[in-house]
């Protein structure tokens, strides 16, 4: 596979030629908080507003129209982007979060009594904890965990002893946004199929990152965002097989998830529309459907293969920094992610003066309290990397490290 040309994807960012400090380029090592944009985002999502905006699925004239093909279009395109059979499958959302709370609602609640299992991970973000700790909570469903190996993987010995619970739902992450693992997604869904479980993906990390095909995976829900994968914010996906999703009772009740409307009663529509109420955020969906021709214009493949460049470079790099703990498994087994931890200083100190030059990493707990705990420390640094993530900027990141240990050592 040819090699990226990397220059020529920084072009297409605008904000990576900002200067941070006087004479400081960003180095913006925090991808897996948000991605950056490339111009086609930002100008499909302008000339949408300058010359289309209408609402949608409602009007006669040819704003509406064309707000309407947009915004179906967008549909279409994400739907083929994760090989979806079919468009109807692809609700959109405003996040990764909103999509699983959405299953743990409408699915959760029409289909799960006291007593039933789910399984769910250690590794888990808070977006794909939380929801099914309150349905737990209604409902009296035991939520089971399955745990995480000291090197970040999970133990799949357990999961197959988990799996004689007869769990009604597996619900884990294909990339753990702390460990940066990626698990093997196909095989927990073909062990819980095997076990009578559905299985939803939280694919937040993985879908930006990595090739993700919903039928190969036989998956029968996914979740991800848009803005991570260089799209806008406020938009995000939940596929969901057609035969679950036609099942499913609304999540929220309003305007144009309906078919019928009598004072005292509803019909809904059918899917996707059954699960978007309101008016929906169509610039964004366009904005989405531009980043997923921009990733394929690139192709998956390519961006992975770079990644994994980019993350043994850096995991040579930090081992070599005396204090320097990382976690999660190696390269072989690990996306664009390193978090970490320095022995004589803070995580949010490490990350304050890294900022003062000019590099952009995240410090705290990443929504991941859980998995912070099982390892037994509060917080990491992370420096997180995408398709615009230079060798050059893990040696920014080394040096950065060199100056917080000449500053606390
Ligand atoms: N993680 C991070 O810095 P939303 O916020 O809904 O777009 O995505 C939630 C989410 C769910 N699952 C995983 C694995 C994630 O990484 C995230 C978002 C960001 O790690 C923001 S906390």
């Amino acid at each position: 596979m040819n090699p990226l040309d990397i220059e020529a994807i920084r072009k297409d960012f605008p904000i990576l030629q900002r200067e941070i400090h006087p004479g400081k380029q960003l180095v913006y090592l925090d991808s897996a908080a948000t991605a950056q944009k490339p111009t086609r985002v930002i100008e499909a999502m302008d000339r949408y507003y300058r010359w289309s905006n209408a609402n949608i699925h409602r009007g006669v004239h040819v704003l509406a129209e064309e707000a309407t093909m947009l915004y179906e279009d967008a549909r279409r395109n994400v739907a083929g982007f994760i090989g979806a059979r079919d468009a109807r499958e692809i609700i959109f959302t405003r996040n990764t979060t909103e999509a699983i709370n959405l299953v743990a609602y409408s699915w959760g609640r029409a289909n799960l009594q006291a007593g039933d299992v789910i399984i769910l991970t250690e590794m888990e973000h808070h977006s794909n904890l939380v929801p099914w700790q309150m349905l737990a909570q209604e409902r009296q469903v035991r939520l089971e965990f399955i745990p995480v190996t000291d090197d970040g993987l999970l133990d799949m010995e357990e999961y197959q002893k988990l799996l004689m619970l007869a769990p009604k739902l597996v619900a884990f992450t294909q990339m753990s946004n702390v460990l940066g693992t990626i698990n093997p997604a196909g095989e927990i869904i073909r062990l819980a199929h095997d076990a009578g479980a559905i299985t939803l993906v939280d694919g937040a990390q993985s879908v930006p990152h990595i090739p993700v095909n919903v039928v190969d995976l036989d998956v029968d829900f996914l979740a991800f965002s848009a803005h991570k994968m260089c799209g806008p914010m406020g938009s995000g996906v939940l596929y969901g097989k057609t035969a679950l999703l036609e099942k499913m009772p609304p999540f929220l009740g309003g305007g144009d998830m309906i078919r019928k409307v009598m004072l005292r009663s509803y019909a809904p529509n059918s899917i996707p529309h059954k699960f978007e109420a309101g008016t929906p955020a169509v610039a964004e969906a366009v904005g989405l459907s531009a980043a997923v021709d921009y990733l394929n214009s690139i192709g998956m493949d390519a961006i992975a293969a770079h990644e994994h460049e980019i993350v043994s470079y850096a995991l040579e790099q930090l081992n070599q920094i005396p204090g320097v703990r990382i976690l999660g498994p190696d390269a072989d087994r690990k996306g664009g992610v390193v978090s970490f931890t320095l022995d004589i200083a803070h995580p949010h100190d490490v990350a304050q003066i890294l900022y003062r030059h000019g590099i952009a990493v995240r410090a705290g707990h990443h929504c991941a309290m859980p998995l912070h705990d099982r390892y037994q420390i509060p917080a990491t640094t992370r420096a997180s990397f995408y398709i615009y993530s230079t060798r050059e900027e893990v040696d920014h990141l080394v040096q950065g490290l060199e100056q917080v240990k000449a500053i606390f050592g």
